[in-house]
C-alpha cells in the first residue's frame, strides 16, 4: 500500500515542535505502540472488579462471571455507542436551553436569526407557529424538554411514540420500521442511562439483544442529538448558505491577534467572534493591524458555515497550530481537545482558555462561560488574548503557508435552494433524474475524524478523489471537511480536476445556474452534529423517489474515525438504512455473531450494513460495488 506524502502535516512545525520540546500527538502515538489486541478485537471487558476479563479463543472463552466473547463485544460497542450519543444529546440540550433562555428574556447576548424554521417547527410540533417569535420559542423549546421528563409507560400513550424530533424529522417508512423492531426512544436521557444500567455486570447477556439496544442509541444520537442540536442552532444563529473562505493554518496572520476557537457548541464561539470585532481598536492600540478569530474542528465547521470564519485545521493540527508561535489565545469548550494543548501552550507564550465547568485542563486558564454572561466571558477572552500578544517570542514564531480556498455552507436549505435554479417547482428533480440516468452514479457522505494510526495514507482525500472520479457525488462534515479542504476539493476548479466527466457535467450546469462555474464536487454540509443534515437530505431524496433511504445508491463513510461519537454517528446511519465503511476496523472481530450482524445479516434488518476496506483504494471499491448493487435493485443499473 503507497503511503502518500502527509501534505497536512506541515513537517517544519513538526521539527520546530521537537527543538520547543513540544511532544505532539504523533510522537505519543509512537510510545503507546504496539497496542493491545484484545483491545483492537473489543475482548476485554472491565465492567466489574472481578476482572479485568479478556478473552482467547480455545484456552479462555469466558470472562470470570461466566459471559462469552459475544457478549462482551456487544456491551463494549453498545457503551461506546452511547457515550457517543451523550456528546450530542448534552450539546442539544445545551442548545435547547439557550433557546428558552432567549425566549424568556434570560439573556439578550443572542436573538433568534432563523424565523420561518422556527415556525415551521412549531407547526410539525402541533404548537401555535404565529405570533411572538419569543412566545413559539418557549413552546418549542419547552416542548422538547418535555422529552427528557418522558417516561417509557407513564406519558407516552398521550404524547406520542418516541422523540419530538424523531417524529419531525425522519420519514415515515423509517419510523414503521424502527417502531417494529422495537427501538423507538423516549427520552434520551433515560436511554443513555439503562444501557449503562444494561451493560453492567450479572445483567444482559443476550448478544443480539445488546446489539438492538445499540441500534436505538443511533437514533437517539440522531434524533436526540444531531438534529436537535443543527436545528436548535440554526434556529439561534441562521441557517448556512454558501460561503467562500479559506482554510489550513496559513489563515493565521503574523501581524494580528490570532485566536483559536476550537470544540464544539457554538454558543461561545459566535459571541467570541462578535467581541473580536468590537475590541479591534484595543488591537491597534497595541501595534496589530487587528484581531484574527479562526476556527478548529468543528467550531471552525460552524464558524465557516454560518459566518466565513476561514478555518484552520482538523482534529490532529490543534497542537501544531499552537507550535506557530503566533497563537495568542486558544479559546475551546468541548469535545476533541487534546489535554496536551497546556503542554503545547507552555512550550510558547500562549494562553489556553477553558470555558466550561466540566472540561478544565490543568495550567489552563477558566473563564467560566454560560448563555447568561455570555458578552462577558467573550470580552475576558479577548482581553487575555490582548494581553498575550506582546509576549509573542520573536525567535519561536514560524508562520505557515499553506492555505486554500473553500466554499462552504451547503445546508439542506442552501442545497435545495441551488437546485430550485434548475427546477423552482420540485428542486431535487435534476438531482434525482442525474441519479437515475447515471451521470451521478450515486452520493457517499464522508465524515469524522483523522486518526494517527491512518498517518501517511490521506485517507479522506484519496477516498474522496477516487469517488469523484467515479461520478460519485461526496458531501461531509467534520474533519473531513477540514481534509477535503485542505487538498482542494471544495472548490469549482476542484469538479474541473477531479470529477468523472459525467459528473462534471452536471457540476457545471448546477454552479453555473448559482453564478459560479460549476458547483464545487466535495460538498461541505458541516460539523458532526450535522451529519443530521445528511440524513435530512437523505429523507427527503427517497421521499421523492417514493423508496425507503436503504434502497437509494449511497453509502457513508467514516475512513479515520477516532470518537466514541463517532462510532454513534455511524450507529445512526445503520438505523437509517446506510452501508457504513469504517476505518480503523471497528472493535468487534473477536466476537464472530457481532462481525457477521453488523457486516451481513443488518441489511435484512434496516438495509444498512459496515463495510470494511483498509485504504482508500480498498474503502473505494466496496463503496463503488454497494452503489452499484442498489442501482441494480432500484432497475436503474449503468452498464460499464
Ligand atoms: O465532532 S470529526 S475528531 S472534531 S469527533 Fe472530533 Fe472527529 Fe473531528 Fe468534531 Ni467529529
Ligand atoms: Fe470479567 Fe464479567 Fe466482570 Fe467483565 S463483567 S470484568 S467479563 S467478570
Amino acid at each position: 500500500m503507497a503511503l502518500v506524502e502527509d501534505s497536512w502535516v506541515d513537517k517544519k512545525l513538526v521539527e520546530k515542535a521537537k527543538k520547543d520540546n513540544a511532544k505532539l500527538v504523533f510522537d505519543r502515538f509512537e510510545e503507546q505502540q504496539p497496542q493491545c489486541n484484545f483491545g483492537l478485537t473489543g475482548v476485554c471487558c472491565k465492567n466489574c472488579f472481578q476482572g479485568p476479563c479478556r478473552i482467547i479463543p480455545g484456552k479462555q472463552e469466558q470472562g470470570i462471571c461466566g459471559v462469552n466473547a459475544d457478549v462482551i463485544v456487544a456491551r463494549n460497542l453498545l457503551r461506546t455507542a452511547t457515550a457517543g450519543a451523550t456528546c450530542h444529546t448534552d450539546h442539544a440540550k445545551e442548545a435547547v436551553l439557550a433557546l428558552l433562555k432567549i425566549a424568556e428574556g434570560k439573556t439578550d447576548a443572542y436573538e433568534i436569526k432563523d424565523e420561518a424554521k422556527l415556525r415551521n417547527f412549531a407547526k410539525a410540533l402541533g404548537k401555535k407557529s404565529t405570533g411572538s417569535i419569543k412566545a413559539v420559542a418557549k413552546e418549542v423549546a419547552l416542548e422538547v424538554l418535555e422529552d427528557y421528563r418522558r417516561q417509557q409507560g407513564l406519558f407516552q400513550k398521550e404524547e406520542g411514540c418516541c422523540l419530538n424530533w424523531l417524529k419531525i424529522r425522519a420519514t415515515k417508512e423509517r419510523i414503521e420500521t424502527w417502531k417494529k423492531l422495537g427501538i423507538l426512544p423516549v427520552n434520551s436521557d433515560s436511554e443513555t442511562s439503562h444501557a449503562l444500567h444494561q451493560t453492567t455486570m450479572g445483567n444482559d447477556a443476550d448478544p443480539v439483544d445488546l446489539l438492538l439496544s445499540t441500534l436505538k442509541m443511533g437514533l437517539v444520537d440522531g434524533y436526540g442529538g444531531l438534529n436537535l442540536a443543527t436545528d436548535m442552532q440554526d434556529i439561534i444563529f441562521g441557517t448556512p448558505y454558501l460561503t467562500k473562505s479559506e482554510a489550513n493554518l496559513g489563515v493565521l496572520k503574523e501581524d494580528y491577534v490570532n485566536i483559536i476557537v476550537h470544540g464544539h457548541v457554538p454558543l461561545l464561539s459566535e459571541k467570541v467572534v462578535e467581541w473580536a470585532k468590537k475590541l479591534t481598536n484595543k488591537a491597534k492600540k497595541l501595534g496589530a493591524k487587528g484581531i484574527n478569530i479562526v476556527g478548529m474542528c468543528c467550531t471552525g465547521n460552524e464558524l465557516l458555515m454560518r459566518q466565513g470564519i476561514p478555518f484552520a485545521g482538523h482534529v490532529m493540527q490543534q497542537e501544531l497550530a499552537i507550535v506557530t508561535g503566533i497563537v495568542d489565545a486558544t479559546v475551546v469548550d468541548l469535545q476533541c481537545i487534546y489535554p496536551s494543548l497546556q503542554d503545547i501552550a507552555s512550550c510558547y507564550h500562549t494562553k489556553l482558555i477553558t470555558t466550561i465547568d466540566f472540561v478544565k485542563i490543568p495550567g489552563a486558564l477558566h473563564i467560566k462561560f454560560d448563555v447568561e454572561n455570555a458578552d462577558n466571558a467573550a470580552k475576558q477572552i479577548i482581553d487575555e488574548a490582548l494581553k498575550a500578544y506582546p509576549n509573542r517570542k520573536k525567535d519561536k514564531v514560524y508562520l505557515p503557508k499553506e492555505k486554500t480556498i473553500v466554499y462552504a455552507g451547503f445546508s439542506v436549505e442552501a442545497i435545495i435552494e441551488a437546485l430550485s435554479k434548475l427546477n423552482k417547482e420540485e428542486p431535487l428533480k435534476p438531482l434525482v433524474d442525474n441519479i437515475k440516468s447515471g451521470n451521478i452514479l450515486g452520493v457517499v457522505g464522508i465524515v469524522g475524524c483523522r486518526n494517527p494510526k491512518l498517518r501517511g495514507l490521506k485517507f479522506h482525500e484519496e477516498l474522496t478523489k477516487i469517488l469523484l472520479k467515479n461520478n460519485i457525488l461526496v458531501v461531509g462534515t467534520g474533519c473531513w471537511a477540514h481534509a477535503a479542504a485542505q487538498e482542494g476539493l471544495m472548490t469549482p476548479e476542484a469538479t474541473e480536476k477531479y470529477a468523472g466527466p459525467k459528473l462534471k457535467e452536471v457540476l457545471k450546469v448546477i454552479g453555473k445556474a448559482n453564478g459560479l462555474s460549476a458547483l464545487p464536487p466535495a460538498l461541505h454540509m458541516g460539523s458532526c452534529v450535522d451529519n443530521g443534515r445528511i440524513g435530512t437530505l437523505l429523507g427527503a431524496v427517497a421521499d421523492y423517489m417514493k423508496v425507503p433511504i436503504s434502497k437509494l445508491p449511497v453509502a457513508g463513510s467514516a475512513p479515520e474515525y477516532v470518537t466514541e461519537k463517532a462510532v454513534a454517528i455511524g450507529t445512526y446511519f445503520l438505523t437509517l438504512g446506510i452501508a457504513v465503511h469504517l476505518n480503523p476496523i471497528p472493535p468487534v472481530t473477536g466476537s464472530p455473531l457481532v462481525t457477521k450482524v453488523l457486516t451481513q445479516d443488518l441489511e435484512s434488518i434496516t438495509g444498512g450494513k459496515v463495510l470494511i476496506g483498509t485504504t482508500p483504494e480498498a474503502a473505494a471499491k466496496v463503496i463503488i460495488e454497494h452503489i452499484k448493487t442498489k442501482r441494480k435493485e432500484l432497475g436503474i443499473e449503468i452498464k460499464d
